[in-house]
């Protein structure tokens, strides 16, 4: 057995057994101390102390780090409020919550081993969830149900995600699962099972959140306290009163996510927002801070950042001991223990703990000579006892001007006895043994037979017992049932595309990025006077990059606290404004923060029956790669919004080199179910996706997002086919109203219709050269055979060089090459998908064509795609292409040098979609391989040198 008293002595406070060099004068200042306290209050002594410690700091003495406070409750027993619940039935129905929780994990196993699941970490935080349901966590509309308690909606809980069996549990009891749902806990492909954690998506009606994926929850909870603090300020939703609780894993608090936003909540001043960590002390492995203290680091983490920090360690059965602990040896006993000694005695027995942690020093024995082993085998911690979490819920739910966090010590395991609590192996348990089963029945004073037990059955009460009559009442006296997650939201209307003439009759000749049209576009959805109040743009710092500036003065950046002071621009007319009214979330450099403010937004529609329209513009490549994984938690939650993926590409941000070239986003992206991701090219696919987008979220619904990249590339734009020129003046209120008689044209039709689908063709062979969008000098005709064809396929910005090389086919090679515009690999790929499924599943229907094929069905010649991404984005669609088919793509590391340069390096210039064209066509004996020579020499084209992914 460990010699505890040889292990390492913990980093908490300084222990009070430091040697005192004069404890008279000691006693002399601590008695005026507590004059002060006594006579003239504890603000004065406040001053008083703040003066000391100035006066201290100017004479250079050493000061101790006032961030940590003492190892016991930060709400002492005198400023703890009158328990009002009945805490005889609430310890029924915890232990039957408790049980059931078990009861499914274990049930689950039994049957199928490969199930999975977690036991202790319910175990270690079910007080802490039932304190909360009982007395504190309020439903109300924005969580489906009415609300008589003012503020408007519910509080949003982030539930601990490996703690969802308790949550489950509950809503048994409820009567809002049923004991077959229980019964196929992580069997859901049947259907009526119950998803491993909170999942939005396969439990749309139930959970809110997903945080399965550690360091999610916490930065998202932060952002959705602000975001409410945002509506409100904005004047549309009240949501004072509201809160927002986020239950934590001490372990997972090593996430940088899940520390990223401390210092912004507390500069929000965010008192809607509560943090519970769980400190069980352990985590998946062991424990959290073995040789160390992690609730000690996370009081000194948190008070740095600003936050009401409350410790919640030891239970109601502590509080004696603590008032006779004249000499202080108790808390220096437990100063000097640290984690991995507590998770030992969490390990062990009444006897043990008494022998190693409490006899080691004569005083502390007899604090607890009257305590029998049993008695200190049932000190609790602080979050397990009711009435001290209650309090520390309700200091929280008081303070004004900061967010809270409480640390509740916590077992892992608890009550799982020498099989569960305290084990190494804790995390991972998932079955017991029948005895094992027995001592948690009898830990808890459960109502089951041995037989029950054993048979792992499931116990709800009658109806008509008073447990299940409290547990209802509270529940209403709270509003309703948590969690609980409305799917309907108002419609919003949407502005028809007739609204966007300007952009969709081509810039005019002039040169223009699509981020420019985007900015523009994102102005006038600004104005719009049914939607654009609810739009909500979002930065991380590069607002001025994707030029718009011009935004801060048009809608102002959100501030809770306007502008206090005056900017240095004052004097331009788009100057720096930032105002309490604000629209535009600057967030700063923290795309994860960022996202987070887009998730929020992005399902307001269901968090608070308020739908919000969020465009988050960002650097393509911060996006995907740098937050793929809130992306995808975006998309758990059933987000409905716009993410711009801005300087989009491989060659499009051409100096700025390898870590700013995105060459994947989109690939990242097509692996998101409910991500409709894009790359137009020219201004009028932008708006025709970003007009049916806003139609898809906002009036049909759909549960999607949008990821649209946008380059900053300048060229001409030109019109939408078949778009009739600018109207004569008189036409232009119409127009205005939205219109949309003049959609009428069936070429317009048939572009927009492939725009959406993925792709349409831009231009037959032998047509009209798209005039000004290349500038490329036209050649001699080389004479060749005309009859001979090749497809061209171009994505983004690359589409430009696939027509100058269609141009150039046709003029150098006597080759006609018609161009395809691809909108989107991705929504070609899932068409080409479901129409290959559909003809497997129906064998005696006629088989199902996909969009690609059925565009390229009737054409002739290989066909060539070129995008600024991997080739492997080209290739999504290589399954419905009918005939053979060359990808050409960015694969490789990125490097600074001009556009040209960069395009030809990748290989994806005009030159070289030609040679691979005439590669391909001298591949099936259409052209001679001396033409494919001819063709690399007039280009400079050399054969040697390594390809771009292996340079
Ligand atoms: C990002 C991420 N990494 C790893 C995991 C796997 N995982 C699930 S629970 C867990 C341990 C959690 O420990 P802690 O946060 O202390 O919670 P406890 O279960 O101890 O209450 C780990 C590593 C995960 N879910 N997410």
């Amino acid at each position: 057995m460990t010699d505890l008293s040889q292990l390492p002595q913990a980093p908490r406070e300084p222990a009070s057994r430091v040697a005192d060099a004069d404890p008279l004068e000691t006693r002399e200042w601590l008695e005026a101390l507590d004059d002060i306290v006594q006579n003239e209050g504890r603000e004065r002594a406040t001053f008083l102390l703040k003066r000391l410690l100035d006066h201290a700091r100017q004479r250079r003495v050493p000061l101790p780090s006032v961030v940590n406070t003492p190892y016991r409750n930060t709400i002492s027993l005198e400023g703890q409020p009158q328990f009002p619940g009945n805490a005889e039935l609430e310890a029924r129905l915890i232990a039957l919550v408790r049980w059931n929780a078990l009861a499914m994990v274990a049930r689950a196993n039994r049957e199928h081993p490969e199930l999975g699941g977690h036991i202790a970490t319910y175990a270690s935080i079910a007080d802490l969830f039932e304190v909360g349901f009982n007395h504190f966590f309020r439903a109300g509309e924005g969580n489906g149900q009415p609300n008589d308690h003012g503020g408007g909606g519910g509080d949003l809980v982030y539930f601990q995600p490996h703690a969802a069996t308790g949550v489950y549990a509950r809503a048994f009891l409820e009567g809002r699962l049923t004991e077959k749902q229980l019964a196929n806990y992580r069997q859901e492909t049947a259907g009526q099972g119950l998803p491993s954690y909170p999942h939005p998506w396969l439990m749309p009606e139930f959970w809110q959140f997903a945080c399965a994926s550690m360091g999610l929850g916490p930065i998202n909870a932060i952002y959705q306290a602000r975001f409410m603090r945002y509506l409100e300020n904005r004047d549309i939703l009240q949501t004072a009163g509201r809160k927002v609780w986020a239950f934590v894993g001490d372990g997972e608090m090593d996430e940088p996510e899940a520390l990223a936003g401390l210092a912004f909540a507390a500069r929000e001043k965010l008192d809607n927002l509560i943090f519970v960590v769980n400190c069980n002390l352990q985590r998946l492995d062991g424990p959290v801070r073995g040789n160390g203290s992690v609730i000690q680091e996370l009081e000194g983490l948190f008070a740095g950042a600003g936050w009401n920090v409350i410790k919640l360690l030891w239970g109601s059965d502590w509080d004696p001991l603590f008032a006779r602990d004249h000499d202080g040896v108790l808390l220096e006993r437990l100063h000097e223990t640290v984690d991995g000694e507590f998770q030992k005695y969490a390990a062990t027995d009444g006897r043990f703990n008494r022998e190693h942690f409490f006899n080691k020093y004569p005083e502390l024995q007899a604090l607890v000579a009257h305590l029998s082993d049993e008695d200190i085998d049932r000190l609790r911690r602080g979050g397990h006892d009711p009435v001290k979490i209650h309090a520390a819920y309700h200091a929280a739910a008081n303070h004004k001007g900061q967010p809270t966090v409480i640390l509740a010590q916590t077992k892992k395991g608890y009550g799982m006895g020498h099989w569960g609590q305290g084990k190494m192996t804790a995390h991972s348990a998932k079955k017991l043994v029948d005895e094992a089963l027995i001592a948690f029945r009898d830990r808890f004073s459960l109502p089951l037979s041995d037989a029950d037990v054993c048979a792992l059955r499931f116990y709800k009460p009658d109806d008509t017992s008073a447990e299940i009559k409290y547990l209802h009442a509270r529940r209403k006296a709270l509003g309703g049932y948590l969690p609980a997650r409305p799917v309907a939201a108002p419609r919003l209307p949407v502005p028809a595309l007739a609204n966007f003439s300007k952009t969709l009759q081509g810039s005019g000749g002039r040169e223009q990025s699509t981020t420019m049209v985007f900015v523009n576009l994102l102005s006038q959805l600004l104005k719009d006077p049914g939607i654009g109040k609810r739009i909500v743009p979002i930065v991380a710092d590069e607002a001025r990059t994707f030029g718009m500036q011009s935004l801060f003065r048009q809608v102002a950046i959100y501030s809770a606290v306007g502008q206090l002071y005056e900017p240095e621009d004052r004097d331009e007319l788009l100057y720096y404004k930032e105002a309490r009214d604000g629209q535009i979330l600057e967030e700063g450099i923290t795309e994860a923060g960022a996202i987070s403010s887009w998730l929020a937004a992005a399902t307001a529609y269901s968090a608070h029956g308020t739908p919000m329209l969020p465009f988050y513009i960002f650097y393509s490549i911060f996006g995907f790669q740098r937050v793929g994984d809130l992306i995808w938690a975006a998309a758990d939650m059933r987000s409905r919004g716009f993410l711009l993926g801005a300087t989009a590409g491989r060659t499009t941000l051409s100096g700025e080199g390898l870590q700013h070239q995105d060459g994947s986003s989109h690939l990242i992206a097509s692996t998101i179910p409910t991500c409709r991701a894009y790359d137009p090219c020219f201004g009028y696919e932008l708006a025709v996706i970003l007009q049916d987008g806003m139609r898809r979220m906002l009036d049909a619904q759909e549960d999607v997002f949008y990821y649209v990249t946008v380059m900053n590339e300048n060229y001409v734009h030109p019109a939408l086919p078949g778009e009739p020129s600018p109207p004569p003046l008189s036409h232009a209120n119409a127009q205005e109203r939205g219109d949309s008689s003049r959609d009428a044209s069936p070429t317009r039709q048939h572009v927009i219709e492939g725009i959406l689908r993925g792709m349409y063709r831009l231009r037959e062979a032998g047509g009209a050269p798209l005039k000004g969008v290349l500038k490329r000098k036209r050649r001699e005709g080389k004479g060749g055979r005309r009859e001979t064809g090749v497809q061209l396929l171009g994505s983004g910005t690359i589409l430009r060089e696939v027509i100058a090389a269609a141009e150039m086919l046709e003029q150098d090679w006597n080759i006609a090459a018609d161009v395809w515009s691809v909108t989107s690999f991705t929504e070609l790929r899932r068409d080409g998908m479901a129409a290959e499924r559909r003809t497997r599943r129906h064998p005696e229907a006629a088989p199902q064509t996909s969009y690609v094929e059925q565009c390229l069905a009737e054409t002739r010649g290989p066909i060539i795609a070129a995008s600024d991404y991997v080739s492997a984005v080209a290739d999504l669609i290589r399954p419905y292409v009918p005939r053979r088919y060359v990808t050409l793509g960015t694969d490789g590391f990125g490097r600074s040098d001009t556009r040209a340069a960069l395009r030809d390096f990748f290989e994806v210039s005009a030159m070289h979609v030609v040679v691979a064209a005439l590669s391909a066509l001298a591949d099936e004996g259409s052209v001679s391989r001396s033409v494919v020579s001819d063709a690399m020499k007039q280009y400079g084209i050399t054969p040697g040198g390594a390809p771009a992914w292996e340079r």
